[in-house]
């Protein structure tokens, strides 16, 4: 990250700290995402996931919030995730594997109203039969547009993850898009949001896929997480 970028997120001490993850955790997250990522499946279907195989970290959001520009970034694979300006571009659950125990998923975007009413059913089914009943999900990080904060849809969601007792956590994204004052107004609103939903994971990741602000926290808590798990 260049230093003139690091300057919002220094601003707030209490965010992306890298303070929060130590240069070994960091490292370590590097080297996870360091290795070649690939496509392993789009499920449209609760049948057609792929059989369980380590750790899967998903990502939700609403549409065009940047959930798949984000998992290029994580992984620095530019094309892995198909990116769009259309909103509603990813209809599946879409698998990427990487290290051997480690899948991201992208998961279809909500609040897209121009969607076939019936697409958008079938979609939310899926997404949450898959979020409720997945065994190897470890966290869904919820995606929210640094320029909008939490909108209602995005509560409604954050209510279900909570009742299914998932675990979950806020990620920033577009930081890149906000200037510092807003960055740290946007970022203590949506802290304090999460802080009082008590399955909500209070840490924050405030990102930017364009700058690559973040990412190395990110890679890093998605290292921790695995570290935990194993
Ligand atoms: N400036 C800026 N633009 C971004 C960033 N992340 C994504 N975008 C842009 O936002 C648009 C949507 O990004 P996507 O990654 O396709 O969003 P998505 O959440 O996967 O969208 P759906 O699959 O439709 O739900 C694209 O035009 C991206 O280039 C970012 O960090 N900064
Ligand atoms: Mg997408």
């Amino acid at each position: 990250m260049r230093g003139d970028l690091r300057v919002p997120f220094l601003l707030n001490g209490s965010m992306n700290a890298s303070g929060d993850f130590s240069a070994q955790e960091i490292e370590a997250g590097r080297r996870l995402f360091a290795g070649d990522w690939a496509f392993v499946t789009a499920a449209a279907s609760l049948a057609s996931l792929p059989r369980p195989a380590g750790m899967e970290v998903a990502f939700a959001g609403r549409s065009n919030v940047g959930k798949s520009s984000l998992i290029n970034a994580l992984t620095g694979r530019r094309g892995l995730a198909r990116t769009s300006n259309t909103p509603g571009r990813t209809q599946e659950l879409i698998f990427f594997a990487g290290p051997p125990r480690l899948l991201l998923v992208d998961l279809p975007g909500y609040g897209y109203a121009a969607a076939a009413k019936q697409k958008v059913a079938a979609w939310t089914g899926l997404t949450n039969d898959y979020l409720r009943g997945r065994a190897p999900l470890a966290r869904v990080y919820v995606l929210v547009d640094a320029r909008h904060g939490l909108k209602a849809i995005d509560e409604t969601v954050l209510d279900m993850l909570g009742q299914a007792g998932v675990s979950h956590e806020a990620v920033l994204t577009k930081c890149d898009l906000v200037d510092a004052p807003d960055l740290a107004r946007t970022s203590e609103a949506l802290r304090a949001a999460m802080r009082r939903r008590p399955a909500a994971f209070p840490d924050l990741v405030a990102t930017s896929a364009r700058d690559g602000g973040g990412v190395a926290e990110l890679r890093a808590a998605i290292a921790r997480l695995l570290r935990e798990r194993a």
